[in-house]
């Protein structure tokens, strides 16, 4: 597992900005945009990401899709829409999980080595940071030890607060620092 978590970033940021192979928004299911991430992506990619996702006509909760990237300077974007939080009693994590693995099967798919990942669900899906995060941390670190690509995945939080929190959780998945996590 620790080969895995050593293939895992945190960073700090805006995803829209980062030089990675594919970015990874956090969308609805008719993938026709919204606010949040979805729209800063779609603002910064231009309006050509809007047609090629009319096209796709959707997708369902728990997958992914893939788009051109046009105006970022990520080659593409991956799409996967989040499950809404409804308290944790309707299958939330394994549809959270789903996403990750999905779009990580689509990224290996396409030969992208290098992949960023907002926190999908916790801002208006109202899905909570911590466990968000432990379901985050587990889906990637799961595919990374059962596959060599994607090579690389940064977790792009928006606060610090959150980085903090994936922070936490990746240590505590890292049998070389568990001895220092409460
Ligand atoms: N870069 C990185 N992270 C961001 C950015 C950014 N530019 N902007 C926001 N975040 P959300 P959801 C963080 O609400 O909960 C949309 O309307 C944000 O702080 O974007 O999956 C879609 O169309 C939070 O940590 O996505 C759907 O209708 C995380 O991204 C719905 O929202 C996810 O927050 C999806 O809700």
């Amino acid at each position: 597992m620790s080969g895995a978590i050593e293939r895992i970033a945190v960073v700090t940021g805006d995803i829209t900005r980062l030089a990675v192979d594919a970015i990874v928004n956090a969308a609805n299911e008719s993938l026709l945009g919204g606010g949040g991430v979805d729209g800063a992506i779609h603002r910064a990619a231009g309006p050509k990401l809007l047609d090629e996702c009319r096209e796709i006509g959707g997708c369902p909760t728990g997958e992914a899709r893939i788009t051109g990237g046009y105006e970022l300077a990520a080659r593409y974007v991956i799409h996967t829409v989040g499950p809404v939080w409804h308290g944790g009693t309707a299958d939330e994590s394994r549809l959270l999980g789903a996403c990750y693995s999905d779009a990580l099967r689509l990224a290996k798919q396409n030969a992208i080595e290098t992949i960023a990942f907002p926190a999908i669900s916790t801002g208006v899906y109202g899905y909570p940071i911590e466990a968000a995060t432990v379901v985050a941390v587990r889906s990637v670190a799961a595919w990374l030890v059962a596959n060599e690509a994607p090579r690389a995945v940064t977790f792009c939080c928006f606060s610090a607060r959150d980085s903090a929190v994936y922070q936490r959780v990746l240590g505590a998945f890292n049998p070389r620092t568990r001895a220092r996590v409460p």
